[in-house]
């Protein structure tokens, strides 16, 4: 009894000596690159898509952009359920829901403090409604994020263009932030100035430069000091830029990395470097591709939805191009989502997850051309895990070789840097054995980032090989997955 027990001892030490030794030989990991994402950034890659809802007095009206003198009496929808739409974006694999709090109109869907010309003066819910905090709490109680989108143009308010208008801004911004949270996404949309109602005026009031009349850096500190979580999307200090189209499309290059300045020179909006970042950029802000499930953002009886084929492309162009999708939906005068809007919806999903469930490379051979040592090897490239595969380094190039016992038919190969220590990857090559012939450069790509998905239409390929050419620093790749 007393040998059996010493026996047992002495194998639980030797495991845990030989756990230590491990961990002790692990190599040391590359080094981080200048600018890396923040805790908040890496998790909102991770939700790779979410829903917008564009919901407000314009459904009532018609409009894309109310003037501003709508009477909040128009705000009436029939049906208006927050946990069946939040239960619709869920179904959706969306991870979280941005609302139009507030759009270029003014009208407010929370009973806020600051202005009547909210949902308290309308009808829905005799006045007692707050779709806001409806939307917030069905999100909560689902498990999906929440997001406020709260327009800086207000064609409604007396003040705008005046420091009067700011305060009111930046008062509104609190309470939201303060009764609503926690917020993933703050959307502050870049349409500016123009005629509008403004509280009667009737008139044209441009600013000169939006960002520079709204002080972003003043709204951002607010967002800090309530919700440091919050990831800040467009402004003068974005965690997350626009893609420069509202087509859903990031560009084929497209760093995370972009500096302010030159994404807004004098305050405008640059769309060459909003669309493919900047390698030396100076802060990480990756693109965000925000799209309409319908021609418009908000609904009209007379457009139809895009179909699931449409929508995965633009999950394709969009997702598999780097960034995230933040993809529309517009409910209707009932305040539910068109039921046509959500058969496509579906089916797109359901696309999405049949595409991409079967990854090839669990069941291939995986090697590398080089390694950084043990812990950063081929084992790190396959399967969703924390590994990755790094080379040494003074290696910037390295190749990684799939090799099947069986030829396959593929459609996708799926790449994706270890973003945690920044973006490196600069170009990269994707060849084929077919029938025992290397078929060199069947995709030539330059940027990488937290996902990149190529589409690759083969049959009895026996071999794929992904052919890093040119990195920032040595390579380190999380992840490459053939479907
Ligand atoms: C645009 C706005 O003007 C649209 O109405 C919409 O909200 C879209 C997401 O951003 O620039």
């Amino acid at each position: 009894m007393k040998s059996k027990n010493l026996k047992r001892m002495s194998a639980l030490a030797l495991s845990v000596m030989v756990a230590l030794a491990m961990t002790a030989c692990k190599a040391t990991p590359p080094a981080p690159m200048s600018v890396v994402p923040a805790p908040r950034q890496l998790e909102w890659h991770a939700m790779e898509q979410y829903a917008f809802v564009h919901f407000t007095i314009n459904t009532f009206t018609g409009r894309e952009w109310g003037y501003g003198d709508e009477s909040p009496e128009l705000f009436n929808p029939t049906d208006f359920d927050a946990e069946a739409l939040v239960k619709i974006v869920k179904d959706a694999g969306l991870k979280g829901l941005i609302l139009t709090a507030k759009h270029h109109d003014g009208f407010c869907l929370w009973p806020s403090e600051y202005t009547s010309h909210s949902v308290k003066n309308s009808p829905y819910k005799d006045g007692k409604g707050d779709i806001v905090g409806e939307v917030a709490k069905a999100c909560r109680e689902a498990g999906v994020k929440f997001g406020i989108y709260l327009s800086p143009w207000d064609r409604n308010h007396a003040g705008y263009g005046t420091d009067e208008y700011l305060t009111y801004y930046r008062n509104q911004l609190r309470e939201l932030l303060t009764n609503y949270g926690p917020v993933f996404e703050m959307w502050f949309d870049g349409a500016n100035g123009g005629d509008g109602y403004y509280g009667g005026a009737n008139e044209m009031r441009k600013v000169e430069s939006g960002y520079l009349y709204y002080d972003w850096p003043k709204v951002v500190d607010i967002i800090r000091e309530l919700s440091p979580e919050t990831i800040v999307w467009s402004s003068s200090l974005p965690d997350a830029r626009w893609c420069s189209n509202e087509r859903g499309v990031i560009a084929e290059t497209s760093w995370a990395m972009a500096t302010p300045a030159d994404m807004y020179p004098g305050g405008h909006d640059n769309i060459e470097v909003l669309a493919h970042g900047q390698e030396n950029g100076e802060r990480w802000a990756p693109a965000e591709a925000d799209v309409s499930i319908r021609p418009g953002w908000f609904y009209h009886d007379y457009e139809q939805p895009k179909s699931p084929k449409q929508l995965f492309d633009i999950y394709l162009t969009s997702v598999g191009r780097g960034g995230t999708l933040l993809l529309n939906l517009a409910p209707d005068k009932r305040g539910r989502v068109p039921e046509q809007d959500v058969e496509s919806l579906m089916a797109w999903r359901k696309m999405v997850d049949e595409t991409f469930d079967d990854d090839l490379a669990a069941k291939a051979s995986v090697a590398v051309s080089s390694d950084r040592g043990y812990g950063y090897g081929a084992k790190g490239l396959v399967g969703d895990n924390e590994a990755y595969w790094a080379t040494a380094d003074d290696v910037v190039a390295g190749d990684v070789t799939l090799q099947w016992n069986e030829p396959q038919q593929i459609s996708y190969v799926v790449l994706a840097e270890h973003i945690a220590l920044g973006q490196r990857v600069r170009s990269f090559e994707v060849d084929l054995q077919r029938n025992g012939q290397w078929q060199n450069g069947v995709v030539k790509g330059t940027t990488v980032g937290y996902k990149r998905i190529l589409p690759v239409d083969a049959d009895d390929v026996s071999a794929v090989r992904v052919r890093f050419t040119d990195s920032r620093g040595p390579l380190a790749i999380s992840r490459v997955a053939v479907y």
